[in-house]
Formats: structure tokens, sequence, C-alpha cells
């Protein structure tokens, strides 16, 4: 039997960063609060694996909430990214390295005529918002519940992700004149959508979209959902974005628009782009991005955007993700992990649906069938927290809430996914004893 975990030096550690960070923490979701306890601290990953500072080893299914599709300390992208830095990490000026991963871009995605690279994805949005604002010459937006979109003031209403973990539907510092620009109806609802444009027929600059939505955890868009929102959309003038943080180079080697052919105005980009570097990206339409300064009159601007480090990364990283065979490997390998789990979970009587697009998936503790915000905020969230744990001290690091989507990498092989599948059938077993009891 091996050592049980001890997570001494990660609590110690905690304590001391609550001294000087807020919540101890740099972003709320990683302090455990959807799922009790005290978050571990990372020292090291490698692969698939990462490592805490007691010195556990985890198969890590979070991979940064999604940008380490090529593992981590992947040695190509690592020798990128030190070449870049030995000639200079940062300069403010234009680099050729920038319209190469541009260029990159562009050719993967259709709808992507013409980009800009910002440092994070709510950066992306905010800067698609308005733009899209700017074009249209109207105000208010569309997003739907469970969708999170990053923290800027405007999306910050009935958001997923970390504000759904938290059970705050919106955050405080938001003045109501924000939230009364933003609508919002429940994804994968066309006819709530379509009475929104009624209300408001010449007053919605723009609907944004998680194509295929992560953080209410990972839900589907029903068929004809996509094409209802673009015909929507169309009808009134409004534009279509698709914020593809999450989705952008997870599911196939560009945009959910290559899987289910429908092109957005505009689109977002983060994470993979930049292979774990602080990057996002905002584009589309050229008529629309002509808008942006220096060209236009929408101002957006950034110190270190485009920066020849995080470029490196991102560059290496799309062209790993561009070699043949790179998604073929890992769809095969998440569709037995997601079907085992559901097999383990009915052999120990405990409700789950789990939900996956290519490599990424979420197991939701529910028995019906999720479609959107509410169907996934019924699931049974002390169970949700009873299998993280359990799989936490079996070495497997899941997201550490309800509301979020557990990731592949290419790094992750057969061995790692079958003892995987031997913790979460021991982690359930415990859950339906627990229920039971
Ligand atoms: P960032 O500003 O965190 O780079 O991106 C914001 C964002 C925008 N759009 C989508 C679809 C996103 O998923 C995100 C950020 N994702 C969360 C996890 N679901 C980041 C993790 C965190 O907030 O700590």
């Amino acid at each position: 039997m091996a050592e049980p975990f001890c997570f001494d030096i990660s609590k110690n550690l905690f304590q001391e960063a609550k001294r000087f960070l807020a919540g101890g923490v740099d972003s709320p979701v990683r302090a455990f609060r959807g799922v009790g306890g005290t978050p571990v601290f990372l020292r090291k990953g490698q692969g698939c694996r990462v490592w805490d500072e007691d010195n556990n080893e985890y198969i890590d299914y979070l991979l940064s909430w999604g940008p380490m599709i090529a593992g981590h300390g992947n040695p190509r992208v690592i020798g990128a990214m030190s070449l870049a830095m030995q000639k200079g990490t940062s300069f403010g000026a234009p680099t050729k390295e920038e319209t190469e991963l541009a260029h990159m871009i562009c050719d993967a995605i259709p709808s992507m005529e013409l980009m800009r690279f910002v440092n994070s994805g709510t950066e992306a949005v905010m800067s698609a918002l308005r733009l899209a604002r700017a074009f249209t010459g109207r105000d208010k937006i569309i997003k739907l519940i469970g969708c999170y979109h990053g923290h800027w003031d405007g999306m910050l209403v009935k958001a997923g992700s970390g504000l759904a973990t938290l059970g705050v539907p919106d955050s405080a510092g938001v003045p109501e004149a924000f939230a009364q620009n933003t609508l919002v109806a429940p994804y994968n609802d066309l006819e709530a959508i379509g009475q929104l444009f009624e209300a408001y027929p010449k007053d919605i600059a723009a609907l944004i979209v998680e194509p295929v939505a992560a953080n209410m955890g990972v839900v589907l868009p029903k068929p004809g959902y996509l094409q209802g929102l673009r015909k929507l959309t169309e009808e009134y003038g409004a534009l279509l974005i698709f914020d593809e943080v999450i989705t952008g180079f997870r599911l196939t080697y560009g945009s959910v628009q290559n899987i289910y052919g429908v092109k957005p105005d505009l689109l977002c980009l983060g994470k993979i782009i930049g292979g774990g570097m602080p990057v996002g990206a905002y584009g589309g339409r050229r008529d629309i991005m002509e808008m942006v300064a220096p060209d236009g009159p929408v101002y957006q601007a950034g110190t270190l955007s485009g920066n020849p480090v995080a470029m490196a990364a991102g560059l290496v990283t799309l062209r790993i993700m561009a070699e043949p065979g790179t998604y073929d490997s890992m769809e095969p390998k998440a569709e037995h992990l997601a079907m085992a789990l559901k097999k383990a979970a009915d052999s120990a009587d405990v409700p789950m649906y789990v939900s996956r697009a290519g490599s990424m998936f979420t197991a939701f503790f529910t028995p019906q069938e999720v479609t959107d915000y509410e169907t996934a905020a019924a699931s049974n969230l002390k169970m949700y927290s009873l299998y993280f744990h359990g799989m936490l001290k079996r070495g497997i690091y899941i997201a550490p809430s309800q509301f979020e989507a557990c990731f592949l990498s290419i790094a992750h092989g057969d061995d790692e996914i079958a003892t995987t599948i031997k913790a979460a059938r021991q982690a359930l077993i415990d859950i339906g004893k627990s229920r039971c009891a």
C-alpha cells in the first residue's frame, strides 16, 4: 500500500500566502472553495504529471485550465522560449514572430481575417465587445447563463467558472448601468434569444457565446443551436462572437467553426495559443477589425502584447498540434476515460452524466442530461467534492470545481488513463458507500 498523501507543506504555504495574497491565491477558483480543503501548492510539471511541495505526484487533468495541451515542460516549447529569452524578453515593438503566429492562426481559422494579440482571455473579450459596440453603434450585449468570458465588468453577470463555483451569480463592484447593458438567456435556448431580439431589435451590438461551453462544466450545443444564433444575429444586425479561449485549438487544429460550420463575426482566443504563457487574441472580419487603433477609432493597447517569449511558446505549441495525429491520438483516450467513468459510477450506484467534447470532459454528479446551467447546477456538489478529494489522494488532479472541465494533453498515455480509471473506481465506491450510509 502506497504511503497516504501528506499535505502539510501545502497547508503551511497556504497560511503564509494568505498573509500577502487575497484569499491566498491569484485566481479565486484555485482556492478549493468549490471542493473544500486547502489547495495543494504545485512546484513542478513534466508531461502529464505535476508534483506538489509535499512531493505528492499527480496525473494532471487541469493542465493550467487548458493551455498545456502539449504537456508540461515540453522540451520543444521550453527550447524555443529559452532561445527567445536569450535575445530579449520584451521590446514593446513589432517582432516578426507576432506575424508568424498570427499567420498560423489565420490559416487555421477561416473567419480570422485580421487579429490582434493581447495578454489574457479577459482582454480579448473586452476588446471584442468594445469593437462590436463601435461597429454597430449599439450598446447591449447578450451572454448566456453559465458561460464565462473573463472578469470584465459587463461579463460578470450570471457567469460560469469561478462565479458559478462561488455561487455568486454577479460580482460586487459592477455598476448597475453595466449590468443593464448585459442581457442574459439560458444556453441552448434559441426561443429565449429570439425574445431578446424582439424586445431590443435595434439595441443589441453582439451575442457572445462559448460555442462549446466549458465554464458550467462541458456542455455541448444542441443540434442547430449555433446555426440558430448565426441566423438570429444576422437577422437583427448584431455580431456573433465566439469565445474560444478554451476551445480554440482544443477540439481541433483551429476553431469550433471548423467542426460545426458556423462562422462568427469575431472570435476570442487564449490559453493554448500561448502554450502556457500569458496570451489572448481577438479577431475576425477585416471590415470590423480595421476599426481598431491605429487604423480606426477603437482604442486597445498592451505593453506586453505579442511579447517574444509568449510568441515563441505559442508558435511551437501550435506547430506541435498541427502535426498529423495529435488530436486523433487524444480522442480515443478521452472517449475511453469518459465511458469508464460512467461505467464505474453506475457500478457504484452513483448518479453521473459525463459530457465530453474531444479531449475535454466533465463528470456531472447528476442522473440527468446536462444541457445548460440550470441542469448543471442540479449536480450534487457534495459528491463532487468527495470525488475530487478521492481522486487527489490517489494521485489524480482534476478541476477543483464541478463547473469546470478536465483536459487531456498529448502526453497522457494509456497507462495514465488506466491509473485514472482505477482511482475513479475506488473513489466512486467510497461515494456510493457514503451515500448509502
Ligand atoms: P483569462 O483572462 O483567465 O485568460 O481568460 C478568461 C476566459 C475567457 N473566456 C473563457 C471561455 C474562459 O474559460 C476564460 C478563463 N477560464 C477560466 C477557467 N474556466 C480561467 C481559470 C481561472 O479563472 O482561474
